[in-house]
């Protein structure tokens, strides 16, 4: 690492002669008599960038060459070419750089009398020669001549730099779920675009990206047929031969260019004619590996790995299958691996191809542990700050595990995921990306990047904006890539020359003055911050659960474990500090204030809008090029700040609301109801600048998205749809302190629940005896815990009692028949614990609201002696003979109810020595 830095910190020009004027000027390429593909490509764009700029080309391939005229050498470490010349350039031989590095040299005394101009190209490798052809051509891009002969060696810091790419769509095919799309013409016609390919790659390869990754569930049944199982396959002869065609494609394109295509897939997951053919869902997490699906699934990637051997494998063990315990070391271990070494097997290879271990929603190190074993040719990769960007001050278990990956794995893969908090608006702040990637070295002991799209994940390749011709993301969002990608080959530079090199280029692409291009990086930087900022002090979740710049609403602000409180949020992606519910009660209670503040954050954030906008401002006049962009810009900068000061007003509000929850005095409500109402203009403004330049804010619109409301069926994803609500829920805020001030009407306190009831159900399975809802009455057969408090709706129900013991070894499974649509009560115990089975996450399992049970409806509903409290969720089942299957670990069956019983949710408080006012009817 530090021989890296190093060597990238050894870069020096120096001036040797003087260049010569380009027109009818000719160049002599020298290129190795049979040169690498890579190479060949490097070569190609040094001469399109001298043609371009008025050079004659000529391109010889030699060995030995002669050196007289005007020439650029260009050969790879210890070729023959570089044996014969490299003396001539006073190369020194011992300095080779590392992997995919490169030397620009200048000739000795002996040549330069000779020639006017000599350059010599080496690469440490292939790649590294097509970086030193980047380097010289952009080079002789910028100047418009061949710069004065340099010295000059580079390499890149991580090893891994790559992009992704999701096979995947905003909402989900007809009888399929998440994960399930086939590679057809009818969802990716993109896919079959090869111009397409050839633009994406080349803007991969001028970032000096090595790596693409293709995210789906499962690709094999689009990729490759098995005699075995020939129903598998789930796309038509023609799109087969047309997937085939293209991937070959797409790898030797990518190879071309120095990068590795990496195919990612999900497991358990089949295709559908497979499910189909053996009566067996697609995917499911609850479902033990079985000895069909581990054969079909080993001699999918069997297959895959014969056809297409150059392409990386990438794994994510978690999803469809339960996140820990021996399931996932055996599969990783009895499958996988067995499958890529019976496909090289099949090739008559013994070179490992790499496997990259997602620690998504797995025990990474356990995994680890048990594979390196078994393949050396193992990677990590882990997610950077969740499924947003939070910070670049990561800390807490989350870096611990990055940490502990990278010390037992051969390189961790730092994993900036769905930019759920960054959806939709332009992220470009140079700054916060220079120093996320330090953190990802420094922090995280990470070497590579891979980088999600910044928005719009879901719909590639376009972004949200409303223009038409819809945006291409690539084009959109050029700068996010050059970001990321320069600060991924160094993050070690000098922050000034930064500022300089930046303003530059917007600068150039914008046709104005370096001073309006810094202008416009710090319009990025400013409001870079306000996303980042918001979501990890006030926010639920850094999953794409929620997506940010829709707001949020009050009882989310105010009572967020109600919601699934994401805490790794808290403690792990961003710095110490304080949520608002804790700031308030410190308030309170006077006592000190630790780290970052919510009222901090909400004043910074404010001034980060402010000066957005103002510097975006300053370089509006001087802009003379790509005009409707930068207009697209500026909004982007309104919205940042409408956004932000929307989020400062309703954080006040909330704190106001917080005191009364210990005060108890009328004025605070009083006093938190202008900041409501204010913050309900901010968003108004927020739509009204929306409206007609975005579709939509998120581009996962399926009901996975909850937060700030739920995305069923692609609704909710503007603010125009959401402005309504938050206006109801300050009409709602108004009539409550109405009534809560005119002691007349009954609603001023909270409202009694009705009792729920028992629906009609047989159940077919077996279970250890009912309970009731009683004090003293015990709901596991094996442990003397009984309940000590409930919340009084639960009275009437029938509870089922089960065997905790083997409900941890195996899991829980009710079958059952019922007339009537039905929902189970399940209570999850709220405290994570070895043998207790956690709530269904959407963090880590994006099935997890299949049954409509993602959301805690009951907080807090049941204490029982010896454990957590208990979170009441509901799984809704239609009619007919069904089976409710839970993961193992100890849970609570605490009924049926009919479907039509609706449960409004809300924290029941049975948590002792907590402050408890239930606060959420006043909004909702
Ligand atoms: C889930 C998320 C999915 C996907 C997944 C993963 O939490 O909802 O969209 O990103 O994580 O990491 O594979």
């Amino acid at each position: 690492m530090k021989t890296i830095r190093n060597w990238i910190a050894f870069v020096c020009c120096v001036l040797l002669f003087c260049s010569f004027k380009p027109a009818g000027e000719t160049v002599t390429i020298i290129l190795p008599k049979t040169p690498h593909g890579r190479v060949a490509f490097g070569a190609e764009k040094l001469v399109a960038a001298l043609k371009q700029t008025g050079y004659q080309v000529t391109t010889v391939k030699q060995d030995n060459p002669s050196l007289q005229k005007r020439v650029i050498v260009i050969s790879v470490w210890d070729d023959a070419l570089f044996k014969a010349t490299a003396g001539v350039f006073q190369i020194n031989k011992q300095t080779k750089p590392g992997k995919e590095g490169f030397v620009l040299g200048a000739p000795g005394a002996a040549v330069k009398k000779k020639t006017s101009y000599a350059q010599f190209v080496g690469g440490a490798d292939a790649s590294g020669t097509l970086y030193g052809c980047l380097e010289l051509a952009d080079r002789i891009k910028t100047t418009g001549k061949l710069p004065d002969a340099i010295t000059m060696i580079d390499q890149p810091e991580m090893v891994l730099r790559g992009a992704c790419i999701g096979m995947q769509k905003p909402y989900y095919l007809p009888g399929r779920t998440v994960y399930e799309y086939p590679y057809t013409p009818e969802q990716f016609p993109w896919f079959y675009d090869k111009a397409h390919w050839i633009s994406y790659l080349d803007s991969l390869v001028e970032n000096r990206m090595n790596s693409l990754y293709l995210w789906s569930g499962h690709p094999f049944a689009s990729l490759v047929k098995l005699k075995d199982y020939p129903y598998a396959v789930e796309v038509d002869d023609a799109t087969f031969k047309k997937n085939e065609e293209v991937f070959r494609f797409l790898t030797k394109e990518a190879d071309k260019r120095g990068i590795w295509v990496i195919q990612m897939f999900y497991n358990i997951i089949v295709s559908k004619p497979f499910a189909e053919k053996h009566n067996i869902k697609t995917q499911d997490r609850e479902r033990p590996i079985v000895p069909l699906i581990a054969d079909y699934t080993r001699k999918s990637i069997a297959a895959f790995v014969q056809k297409y051997p150059n392409v990386g494998l990438m794994v994510a063990l978690g999803e469809a299958m339960e996140g820990v315990g021996n399931d996932d070391i055996e599969w990783f271990t009895k499958t996988i691996i067995p499958g890529v070494k019976d496909g090289l097997k099949l090739l008559g290879k013994t070179e490992e191809p790499p496997i990259v271990l997602r620690a998504h929603d797995t025990d990474a190190p356990a995994v680890m542990e048990a594979a390196t074993p078994l393949y050396k040719n193992l990677y990590t990769e882990a997610k950077y700050n969740g499924e947003a960007l939070t910070t670049y001050t990561p800390r807490g278990p989350w870096a611990e595990l990055h940490r502990n990956l990278s010390r037992n794995g051969t390189v961790q893969i730092e994993n900036v995921h769905i930019l759920a908090n960054l959806e939709p608006f332009r992220y470009g702040s140079a700054d916060f990306i220079q120093k996320s990637v330090k953190a990802m070295h420094d922090v995280h002991h990470g070497n590579a990047l891979h980088l999600y799209p910044q928005a719009s994940f879901w719909d590639w390749p376009y972004a949200a904006d409303s223009a038409s011709p819809r945006l291409l993301q690539i084009e959109r969002d050029w700068i996010w890539y050059k970001e990321w990608a320069r600060y991924a080959w160094n993050c070690r530079r000098d922050r000034n020359q930064e500022v300089e090199y930046w303003g530059g280029l917007l600068a150039d692409k914008f046709g104005t003055k370096q001073a309006q291009g810094k202008n416009i990086l710090t319009a990025y930087e400013e409001s870079g911050e306000i996303a980042p900022k918001l979501l990890r002090r006030v926010g639920i979740t850094d999953g794409n659960r929620q997506t940010l710049t829709l707001g949020m609403f009050m009882n989310q602000l105010i009572n967020p474990f109600r919601f699934g409180l994401f805490t790794l949020l808290y403690d792990s992606e961003g710095p110490e500090g304080e949520m608002l519910i804790e700031y308030a009660e410190k308030e309170w209670k006077k006592e000190k204030h630790i780290g970052e503040t919510p009222v901090q954050v909400m004043n910074e954030v404010v001034a980060h809008g402010n000066k957005a906008v103002q510097a975006i401002e300053q370089a509006t006049a001087g802009i003379t090029k790509e005009k409707d962009e930068f207009l697209r810009i500026k909004n982007d900068m309104y919205c940042y700040r409408a956004l932000a000061n929307c989020f400062a007003e309703k954080s006040k509000a909330s704190l106001w609301v917080l005191r009364y929850k210990y005060s108890r005095q009328l004025s605070d409500l009083d006093s938190a109801l202008p900041y409501l109402r204010k913050s309900v203009e901010y968003y108004r403004e927020l739509a009204d600048l929306t409206k007609g330049t975005y579709r939509y804010a998120n581009s996962m619109q399926t009901a996975q998205r909850k937060i700030p409301i739920g995305g069923d069926n692609g609704k909710n994803k503007t603010w125009v749809e959401l402005l309504p609500f938050y206006e109801k829920e300050l009409s709602h805020f108004e009539r409550s302190i109405d009534s809560l001030k005119n002691p007349k009407p009954v609603a001023a306190t909270v409202t009694k629940k009705p009792l729920l009831e028992n629906a009609d159900v047989t159940v077919l399975s077996e279970y250890a005896g009912n309970y009731t809802f009683a004090v003293g009455q015990m709901m596991f057969s094996d442990t003397m815990s009984v309940i000590k408090n409930y919340a009084p709706e639960l009275a009437n129900l029938k509870g089922y009692r089960f065997n905790k013991a083997r409900q941890i070894a195996a899991g829980t499974t009710i079958r059952f028949s019922n007339a009537k649509p039905v929902k189970v009560l399940v209570g999850f115990f709220n405290k994570k614990g070895p043998w207790l089975l956690g709530a269904p996450e959407l963090e880590t399992n994006a099935a997890a609201n299949d049954y409509g049970q993602a959301e805690t409806k009951i907080a807090n509903g049941v204490v029982i002696t010896g454990f957590p409290a208990v979170n009441i969720h509901t799984y809704s089942f239609p009619a007919g003979t069904n089976t409710l299957t839970l993961a193992k670990g100890a849970c609570m069956i605490i009924g049926f109810i009919d479907s039509d019983q609706v449960i409004k949710p809300y924290d029941a408080g049975l948590v002792p020595g907590v402050t408890k006012l239930e606060l959420d009817w006043l909004f909702e």
